[in-house]
């Protein structure tokens, strides 16, 4: 069990082994599906913090750092198979946490518009990945995320915007005209791109760059699908905030430019 998050390292064993073609799609496509790779005592453990969060939190893209204050998540992202993913797709034997988030889309949801995480990051100069689990079966038509294969290899900073509570786009945030780059209508060029999509079972989990363009469908189907994503970093991440992007995830503790250990971030060192 981890103990002192900041101050003792925590030095876990990594047994998670792929292979290196899964990796080398990874790598290339910029987002991969993991089949069974979470155990039904977790996903049941999960699933009771991930409903405790929706009950809380009355807003589709707010529901956020969640481990902060619930134990299985904590596990989860701290002392599990999915650091160990993480550290795995990140090539690295030092990842952080960022922080974890719960996206539960209900019948009649919308679609989730198309983005790149790291613009809403406060992170710069390292890679950084997102954990994807899903606690429900996820169909076509309950929401399933959508990739453009390959985005995370055009090093684009495309422009935040800002979201309603269904999680639908409002506005891009005030004051990033310019700074990043313009957002193409990507729904309006589907056939331009390569894009990726599964269907997923329960204890599947999606890994994907920070970088690759994504976003999800309307959920038309009578099922809710709940998913727990969680976000990491490499080695050599730096932390950087820029403006009011994301709030909710800054770190009071650290300045521009340090490196993101700390109590809000914990590092996790592997052995190999
Ligand atoms: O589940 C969703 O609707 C969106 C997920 C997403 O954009 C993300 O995890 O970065």
């Amino acid at each position: 069990m981890l103990t002192d998050l900041h101050n003792e390292p925590n030095l876990l064993r990594n047994t998670f082994e792929v292979e290196p073609e899964t990796l080398n799609s990874y790598l290339i496509d910029g987002a991969i599906l993991l089949e069974s790779v979470v155990d039904e005592s977790m996903l049941s453990n999960l699933r009771t913090s991930i409903d405790h969060s929706l009950e809380l939190v009355d807003s589709y893209f707010h529901r956020q750092r969640v481990w902060e204050h619930d134990e299985a998540c904590r596990e989860f992202c701290l002392d599990s198979v999915a650091p160990e993913i993480a550290a795995t797709f990140l090539q690295s034997s030092k990842i952080n946490l960022l922080y974890d988030q719960v996206f539960a889309k209900v019948t009649g949801d919308p679609a989730t518009p198309w983005h790149n995480d790291l613009p809403y990051w406060p992170v710069r100069n390292g890679k950084a990945l997102t954990v994807w689990l899903t606690v429900d079966p996820i169909k076509f038509e309950s929401g399933p995320l959508e990739f453009i294969a390959g985005s995370h290899l055009w090093d684009k900073w495309f422009q935040p915007f800002t979201v309603v509570k269904d999680g639908s786009q409002a506005d891009y945030y005030e004051g990033t005209d310019g700074k990043f780059d313009p957002l193409p209508d990507f729904e309006s060029e589907r056939e331009k791109h390569k894009i990726l999509c599964w269907e997923m079972e329960p204890g599947d989990v999606l890994v994907f760059d920070g970088m690759t363009v994504h976003g999800a469908k309307a959920n038309i189907s009578q099922a809710t699908r709940r998913g727990y994503a969680i976000r990491y970093t490499g080695a050599g991440a730096t932390y950087h905030t820029d403006g009011e992007i994301n709030q909710l995830i800054n770190n009071p503790e650290l300045k521009d430019g340090q490196l993101l250990d700390s109590a809000q971030y914990p590092p996790i060192h592997f052995t190999n």
